[in-house]
């Protein structure tokens, strides 16, 4: 038998993901015959997750988007297939036709999502920041998202590798055992040093497992406990006292917490005396406490309160400046390379909607130029944005509307103009990690499936177009390569940071490249202290003892609904991918809860709120409280179930800046029935 040429390249997921796994492809015969992780990463030591693996499915995936398709009917499914060249013929024109009446493009809108957080991916906003003021839209809904608006401050992750070094763990509202698995590994080496790890979370999950201490804690009360655990310091006399002196006023701020009601603390946060009693004394007795903070954090209003009060207790027992402690949260949105600074919201010259807030939340169609047109990449707002009603009649009511993407996601087929696209595997790029903060390059392996155009490709063939058709209007650099295009968004930040001038300073390093000096104990020191110095509020939540979301469960809607990240899908990513036990959408919920309804283990049951009402099928969980239910979110094709439905579109208040900055997609309240 004759040896096949096999050939090998080095890849990175370019996922949202906490990981940014580096990995080798095996190619032969022009297809990719074999996927591993790459061994050369300190973080993820050559290790994929299951969806890693299935990014080879996903390339090959017969549903994938082989042409570019048009339909003049949104919604109507009448989609054809077109060439290339009428699907840029259809987009210059609608853009020639907008300017020739507006003499600019603001009725522009464009929309960039997480599906790809590679640096080739901020072509598309830089071409729209390229063309003069044009409106860009963001949704704050993801963490990418939220970590922006909330700026330096929140970008505090700790170096998630020294975790292995504490003495404490505890995660509050985070669950790496299904979202951040390559967590998992130090987790277990701090346990087998003798730490012990404290779970937070509403629901007994995957994480919870691994637990010494599970604290099934409500809802939004995680300010609160963190506030207890301070009080216990102070009463115990172990605050660190030199340290906090340090810090402006803070000792002040700390000492108001003498004045908390610890009855009504114990009652708002849901959980037994006995359990609180012996989490007050590991953390009085312990070393350095790693405090990880997930989404369930994130998720819910005043989410900023919650985190301030972690960084405070952080603060008091100095776990910020001991080896493996300290507040490890994903740093969120590194935008470094020159094509993501244009387009940064802070520096955006346009005009910007942030779909969250519920001010700005209406389309500018009276009071300024409606949108005309529509951009989206990398999104798919109609299954991941809040309020996706709000994105369906919108996307209806703007007259031509483009999505570039992989599949028939619900956001394509409300789409004009769907335009296939690349994945890693073939095209180059630069991936940045916002946890560990490695960044490394990735290299082409296959050429693009049937059709499909990498995005920069498809951003630079507009732009020598829209240049002939109205010149000098764009001022997108045409390029002639992707490489090229890579290695002219290099700049000093990048080489301050990293010690890189260019791609080939950065190809010729083995491996993943990490930030010189990335978490210093002084700049997390200098990090924690602005945040607790700038919030002022933090302690005044201890006095009026209530829950940090000012909101709990009534009669009419007595559960909260959580709806958190899926274990083997990412996002509205991996849809095919079915690994689960329960294939299609289900409501968790709480056995002793449910009987009470009289409903049945696997019946469809409607869970309804104010906003609108879905069918799914319950499933009793003994790992969800009374008063919780929880559906995963994310892309169910093939049970047209849409959670997010149910999700109304409220921002998160940020106690410093009075700002919306992030989806409280947790606060969201529903009733369960029989049908
Ligand atoms: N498998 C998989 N991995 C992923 C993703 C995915 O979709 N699937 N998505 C990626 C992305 S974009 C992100 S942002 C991350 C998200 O990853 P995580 O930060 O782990 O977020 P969630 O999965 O939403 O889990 C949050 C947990 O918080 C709990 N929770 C809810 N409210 C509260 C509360 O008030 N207090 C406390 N203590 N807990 C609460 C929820 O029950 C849930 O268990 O994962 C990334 N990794
Ligand atoms: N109810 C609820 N809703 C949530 C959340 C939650 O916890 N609960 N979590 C929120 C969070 S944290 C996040 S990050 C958001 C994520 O929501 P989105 O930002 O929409 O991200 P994804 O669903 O991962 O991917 C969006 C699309 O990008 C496409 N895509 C993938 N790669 C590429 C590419 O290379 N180019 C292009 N053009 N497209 C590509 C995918 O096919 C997919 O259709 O969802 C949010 N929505
Ligand atoms: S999804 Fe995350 S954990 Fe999985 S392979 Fe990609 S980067 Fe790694
Ligand atoms: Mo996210």
């Amino acid at each position: 038998m004759l040896n096949k040429p096999r050939k090998q390249f080095k890849h990175v997921c370019p996922r949202n993901c906490y990981s940014n796994c580096t990995m080798i492809s095996t190619v032969e015969n022009g297809r990719i015959a074999e996927l591993n992780g790459n061994s050369n990463h300190p973080y993820t030591k050559g290790k994929l997750c299951a969806k890693g693996f299935a990014s080879i499915e996903m390339n090959d995936h017969g549903e994938r988007l082989k042409f570019p398709y048009y339909q003049e009917v949104k919604g109507s499914g009448k989609f054809r297939k077109i060439t290339w060249e009428k699907a840029f013929q259809i987009i210059i024109s609608e853009m020639v036709s907008i300017h020739k009446r507006h003499e600019n493009f603001l009725p522009l809108g464009f929309l960039k999502g997480t599906g790809n957080l590679g640096v080739h991916h901020f072509v598309t906003e830089q071409f729209f920041s390229s063309v003069g003021r044009t409106t860009k839209l963001h949704n704050s809904s993801s963490t990418f998202e939220s970590f922006t608006a909330l700026g330096q401050d929140m970008r505090s992750g700790g170096d998630p590798l020294t975790i292995k070094e504490a003495s404490l763990i505890i995660i509050w509202g985070a669950n790496p055992a299904a979202t951040n698995v390559h967590l998992v590994p130090f987790i277990i080496e701090a346990k087998v040093k003798g730490a012990k790890v404290v779970v937070m979370d509403p629901l007994y999950t995957q994480s919870a497992e691994l637990a010494d201490l599970f604290i099934q804690v409500r809802p939004g009360a995680d300010g609160l406990l963190a506030h207890l655990l301070i009080l216990s310091l102070l009463e115990a006399d172990t605050v660190d006292k030199e340290f906090v002196d340090l810090l402006d006023g803070f000792a002040h701020d700390i000492e108001n917490v003498r004045g908390m009601d610890k009855k009504n603390a114990l009652l708002e946060i849901g959980v037994s005396g006995e359990a609180i009693a012996l989490l007050l004394k590991w953390y009085k007795g312990a070393g350095a406490v790693a405090h990880v903070i997930g989404n369930g954090l994130l998720r819910h209003a005043d989410m900023e309160r919650n985190i301030c009060a972690i960084k405070a207790l952080a603060a008091a027992h100095s776990d910020v400046r001991r080896a493996g402690g300290g507040v490890f949260v994903r740093q969120g949105a590194v935008k470094i390379f020159t094509n993501q600074i244009a387009s940064d919201v802070s520096s955006f010259k346009g005009r910007t909607l942030d779909l969250n807030n519920p001010k700005g939340r209406s389309l500018p169609s009276n009071t300024e130029l409606p949108l005309e047109m529509l951009w989206i990449s990398c999104a798919n707002p109609l299954t991941q944005a809040p309020n996706p009603q709000f994105w369906q009649a919108a996307m209806r009511e703007i007259p031509f509307v483009v999505t570039v993407g992989h599949f028939f996601t619900p956001t394509a087929k409300m789409s004009n103009l769907v335009l296939p696209t690349t994945t890693h595997f073939e095209e180059f790029d630069i991936i940045v990690n916002d946890y560990h903060k490695g960044i490394a390059f990735n290299e082409k392996a296959v050429p693009p499936y049937h059709e499909s155009r990498s995005e920069w490709n498809i951003m630079k063939e507009l732009a020598l177009r829209l240049d002939k058709a109205i010149p000098g209007v764009c001022s997108f650099p045409v390029h002639s390569s992707e490489e090229e295009y890579l290695d002219a968004q290099f700049n000093d930040r990048v080489y301050e940071i990293y010690g890189v001038r260019g791609l080939a300073d950065l190809k010729r390093r083995i491996g993943p490249l990490f930030p010189a000096s990335a978490d210093s104990a002084l700049k997390r020191f200098e990090i924690v202290t602005k945040g607790i110095v700038e919030n002022e509020r933090t302690c005044e939540f201890v006095k009026s003892g209530q829950t940090s979301a000012g909101k709990s469960p009534t009669e009419r809607l007595p559960f909260w609904l959580l709806t958190p990240h899926h274990p083997y899908r990412l996002n509205s990513q991996f849809h095919f991918l079915n690994l689960s036990d329960e294939k299609e959408a289900c409501v968790g919920i709480n056995a002793e809860a449910a009987r009470k309804l009289g409903i049945f283990n696997g019946e469809i049951v409607r869970v309804f709120n104010n906003q609108d009402s879905i069918e799914i099928k319950a499933v009793y969980s003994t790992g969800v409280p009374q008063d919780v239910v929880f559906i995963y979110e994310g892309w169910y094709p093939n049970c047209d179930v849409n959670v997010n439905r149910l999700i109304p579109s409220a921002g998160t208040v940020t106690a410093s800046e009075g700002q919306c900055v992030s989806g409280a997609l947790f606060n969201t309240f529903v009733n369960v029935e029989k049908l």
